[in-house]
């Protein structure tokens, strides 16, 4: 299993909120992908620690013989959302701080995926890309009860909301997705500095090429950035 990684602050914001860590080297690998949001630097303190701590916990528990992989999953976003909201009460700085977070397992039952806000996971595979996650926001709700259509939300100008985060709240819901993940599919795990600034049929057309990682990571924040940059641009690609 190959992996690279890229995180870029595009052109409009003075910091990087965004914040990945990459366990690939343990057994089963983990990758964490966390959007940060908040103030001055709080949202960048948010996603640094949450992915942290994620990775962390996250480690100590599948060192642990037996269990569920989804419920240990679920335990470490949980840690790191208690860390991060009582970092938000303890220091004022940091009040209404949160994070987006997409923790990705892999083992031979394929990818197991935990997922709260924004951010998403897509799988390329077959000559198909499929987007994994559902986000939690608010142009997705109002898609999913037909209030506007999918190319409507395009352009939303409140696109940026989101409805569920990790960090603003003593405990936070995390959905769970098993996604089969085959020898030659390609898995993306990006913040929505990349989706809302290129289409997903650029993106597919990039994971469905021959390059290499490397080259598929530069291009798809590269693209990002010719199209405005207007947020942080983080990618995470790994290929089985
Ligand atoms: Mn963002």
């Amino acid at each position: 299993m190959e992996h690279f990684e890229l995180s870029d602050k595009g052109r409009v914001r003075e910091i990087n909120q965004d914040a990945c860590l990459v366990d690939a080297e343990g057994k089963p690998p983990v990758f964490v992908l966390c959007d940060g949001m908040g103030g001055h630097r709080a949202g960048e303190i948010a996603s640094s620690e949450a992915a942290a701590d994620i990775a962390a916990t996250l480690r100590e528990l599948l060192d642990e013989d037996g269990g569920d992989i989804f419920a240990k999953i679920v335990s470490a976003v949980n840690h790191a959302n208690s860390h991060v909201y009582s970092m938000s009460l303890e220091n004022e700085t940091y009040s209404g701080m949160g994070t987006t977070c997409d923790v990705c397992v892999i083992t031979d039952d394929g990818a197991h995926i935990g997922h709260v806000g924004d951010s998403r996971i897509y799988i390329y595979s077959s000559g198909g890309l499929f987007q994994i996650t559902r986000d939690h926001s608010l142009v997705e709700e109002m898609v999913e009860s037909g209030r506007i259509t999918r190319d409507e939300a395009r352009s939303y100008r409140q696109k940026n909301y989101i409805t569920r985060a990790l960090g603003t709240q003593e405990g936070v819901r995390v959905d769970t997705y098993l996604a089969a993940f085959r020898p030659g599919d390609v898995m993306l795990m990006c913040s929505d500095g990349l989706t809302n600034m290129v289409p997903e049929i650029d993106i597919a057309y990039i994971l469905s090429g021959k390059m290499t990682l490397e080259d598929m990571g530069k291009r798809l924040v590269e693209l990002a950035n010719d199209a405005g940059g207007a947020d942080n641009i983080t990618v995470v690609l790994i290929r089985r």
